[in-house]
C-alpha cells in the first residue's frame, strides 16, 4: 500500500469548480460580516485554485519540508539521481527552492507559477509528471528561508515532511504546520531520515515516540517511513509510492479540495447554525413607539375633536351651531387633511405635516425598541453579522436614515385618511333640527303677530291644544325638541367620535406598522436572509 494511503474517491474538476463556486458567493453574500482577514484568505486561494487548475495540470507538485539539517537536500538529491540541490554542513544550507522535473516536459510554466528559477530535468521514467521540490527548512531562523518555504508549500500539492533523529521531537513546534499542510484526504507523511544512524530497536523506538508525539497533536493515523540519505533505505518505498501518487494525477485536486474545504470550515465558524425567524421578532412595541413618535396620540385628539365639530355642523343645533365655526379647524391646524388624498401617489406630494417634531424621550423609545428587535433578531449571531442587524435596525442620529424615518412617518401619517363617510344620522338629525327651529320660528311669528294685532286692539281667536295655545306650542315645543335632540346629539356624537378614533387609530398602526416594516424589519431580515444564504453555501462548499 502507498505510504500516502489508500485514495478514496477521485476528486473532479468539476466538483473543484462548483466548491469555488460555492464559496466565492458566500464571500459574496457575506461580504463585511465575514471575517476581513479570512475573506482576504479565501480570495487567494479561490485566485489559486484557478490558477493550479488550469496551469500544469497533468503535473504533481511534491515538496520536501523540515527542520534545517534533517536532509531534505541529500534526499532530494538521491531520488533526482544528481547533486543537484547543495548539502551542507553550515546551518540553514538551502534558502531557495530548487526542482527536480520527471518526464518530457520541462513544466516551465508550473514552475514560472511556483516561482521556482533553480531546475532540473531528470529523464523519463515512472515518475513522469512529478515536480520534487526541495524547500529551505520552514522553522529558518532566517526569515527569507522561512517566507520561502510558507510560499512555495502553499502551492504544492503534496507535503513530505523530513525530521531526523535529533529533532523529531520537534513535532510539538512545528504542529501548525504538520496541522495545516496535512488534509483529510491524504496521509500526512513523515520521513525519519538519517535512520542509518540508529540502530532497529532505536528505530522503532523513535517511531513509536513520534506516532504518540502526532497522535497528541491532533495528527492521526500519520505514515512514519524510515529513510537514510546515505543507504538509501526506505527510498524505494517512498519512490514506489511517490509513482503511484503521480500517476493517479489527481493530487494537485486533492489538494485543491482540501484547502477549499478547510477554507469553508474557517469562515463557517463565522456564521452560526442557524438564524431567529423574523416572524418571532414581536415588533408591537416598535409600532408603539413609532407611533408616539410621529405624533399618533396629538392626531388621534384632533380626529376626535373633528368628528364632534363636524357631527354639530351636520346636527347641531341650528340657533347656537354658527358659533362653532369661529373655532379653529382642529385637523388644518396641524396640516392635516381629512381624508379626500386617499390614493396612494397624492401622498408623494403632501410635503409635510405641522405636527410637532418627535420629542427626544419619544425618540429614544424609538431607539429602544429598534434595539429591542435587533436584540433578537441577532440573539445566537456571531459578532460581526449581530452588528450588521444592529445596524439595520437602528436608524442612528447621525445617519441619514433617521430623518428618513421621520419622513417616512409623516408621510405615513399624511397618506392615512382621518375622517370616515358622514354618518346618515347626522343628516336626519340635522333636517329634524331645522323642522323643530322653523316651528319654533313659526310659533314665534305668530305671537309676534298675535301681540301686533293685540295692540291693535284686534280680537282674533287662538287656537289652542287644551289649555295651551298653539302658536305657544309651537314656540316652546320646537325649543325644547330642539334643546332635547341637541343633547341627545351630543351624546351619540361623543360614542361616533370615540369610535371614530379607534378606527383612524387602527389605519395609522397600518400605515406605520408598514413603515417599521420597510424601514427597520426588512432590513434586519435582509441580513438574517444574507447570513443563511451564506451558510448554506458554506456548507455547500463543505459537502
Ligand atoms: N548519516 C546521515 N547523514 C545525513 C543523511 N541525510 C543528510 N545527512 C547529512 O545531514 C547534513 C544536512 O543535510 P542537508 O541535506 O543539507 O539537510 P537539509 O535538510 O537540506 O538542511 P537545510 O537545507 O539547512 O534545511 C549533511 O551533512 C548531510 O550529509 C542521512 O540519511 N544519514
Ligand atoms: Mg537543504
Amino acid at each position: 500500500m502507498s505510504i500516502f494511503g489508500r485514495r478514496e474517491k477521485e476528486v473532479t474538476s468539476a466538483e473543484i469548480a462548483r466548491r469555488v463556486q460555492d464559496l466565492r458567493d458566500a464571500l459574496d453574500t457575506g461580504r463585511d460580516r465575514l471575517d476581513p482577514t479570512v475573506t482576504a484568505q479565501a480570495r487567494d486561494l479561490v485566485t489559486k485554485v484557478n490558477e493550479r487548475k488550469e496551469i500544469g495540470s497533468g503535473y504533481t507538485v511534491v515538496a520536501l519540508a523540515g527542520a534545517t539539517g534533517s536532509g531534505k537536500s541529500s534526499l532530494f538529491n538521491r531520488i533526482a539521481g544528481a547533486d543537484v540541490s547543495q548539502v551542507g554542513v553550515r546551518r540553514p544550507t538551502t534558502s531557495t527552492a530548487t526542482a527536480a522535473i520527471w518526464g518530457p516536459d520541462s513544466a516551465a510554466r508550473l514552475l514560472d507559477w511556483l516561482g521556482v528559477g533553480a531546475r532540473h530535468q531528470v529523464g523519463e521514467g515512472a515518475l513522469d509528471g512529478l515536480v520534487l521540490l526541495d524547500l529551505p527548512d520552514f522553522d529558518s531562523h532566517e526569515a527569507g528561508n522561512r517566507a520561502e518555504a510558507d510560499r512555495v508549500l502553499a502551492l504544492a500539492d503534496v507535503f513530505i515532511w523530513v525530521t531526523d533523529p535529533q529533532k523529531y521531537a520537534d513535532a510539538v513546534l512545528h504542529n501548525d504546520y504538520i496541522r495545516a499542510l496535512s488534509t483529510k484526504d491524504t496521509k500526512t507523511v513523515v520521513l525519519l531520515n538519517q535512520a542509518d544512524r540508529l540502530t532497529v530497536a532505536e528505530v522503532e523506538q523513535c517511531i513509536a515516540d513520534l506516532t504518540r508525539i502526532l497522535d497528541n497533536e491532533g495528527v492521526k493515523d500519520a505514515t512514519i517511513l524510515p529513510t537514510s540519505a546515505v543507504t538509501g533505505a526506505g527510498l524505494d518505498e517512498l519512490m514506489s509510492s511517490l509513482a503511484e501518487v503521480v500517476a493517479a494525477q489527481n493530487a494537485a485536486h486533492r489538494r485543491l479540495h482540501s484547502d477549499l474545504r478547510s477554507m469553508a470550515e474557517r469562515l463557517r465558524t463565522g456564521v452560526a447554525d442557524k438564524e431567529s425567524a423574523i416572524d418571532d421578532v414581536q415588533p408591537r412595541r416598535l409600532v408603539d413607539a413609532l407611533a408616539q413618535a410621529a405624533g399618533v396620540p396629538v392626531v388621534l385628539g384632533a380626529v376626535q375633536r373633528d368628528y364632534t365639530a363636524q357631527a354639530t355642523r351636520h346636527a347641531g343645533w341650528p340657533f347656537t351651531k354658527w358659533l362653532r365655526r369661529l373655532r379653529p379647524d382642529p385637523l388644518r391646524r396641524l396640516g392635516l387633511g381629512r381624508g379626500e388624498r386617499e390614493d396612494g401617489p397624492v401622498s408623494i406630494e403632501l410635503g409635510r405635516s405641522s405636527l410637532p417634531s418627535a420629542t427626544p424621550a419619544q425618540r429614544s423609545a424609538v431607539d429602544l425598541a429598534s434595539r429591542d428587535v435587533a436584540d433578537r433578531a441577532a440573539a445566537g449571531l456571531p459578532l460581526r453579522w449581530a452588528q450588521a442587524v444592529e445596524r439595520a435596525a437602528s436608524p442612528q442620529p447621525q445617519d441619514s436614515r433617521s430623518d428618513e424615518l421621520s419622513d417616512a412617518l409623516d408621510q405615513a401619517v399624511l397618506s392615512t385618511p382621518l375622517s370616515g363617510r358622514t354618518p346618515i344620522w347626522w343628516r336626519v338629525v340635522g333636517v329634524l333640527q331645522w323642522l323643530f327651529a322653523l316651528t319654533a320660528v313659526a310659533g314665534l311669528g305668530w305671537l309676534l303677530v298675535l301681540v301686533v294685532l293685540g295692540w291693535l286692539q284686534l280680537n282674533v281667536d287662538t287656537p289652542a291644544w287644551g289649555p295651551i295655545p298653539i302658536p305657544t306650542l309651537l314656540l316652546a315645543g320646537g325649543l325644547v325638541l330642539g334643546l332635547v335632540t341637541t343633547a341627545l346629539m351630543k351624546i351619540a356624537a361623543r360614542i361616533g367620535a370615540r369610535r371614530r378614533r379607534e378606527r383612524v387609530r387602527d389605519r395609522l398602526y397600518r400605515a406605520i406598522g408598514d413603515v417599521a416594516d420597510k424601514q427597520i424589519i426588512e432590513p434586519v431580515a435582509a441580513v438574517l436572509a444574507a447570513h443563511r444564504r451564506t451558510r448554506e453555501l458554506l456548507d455547500a462548499a463543505l459537502r
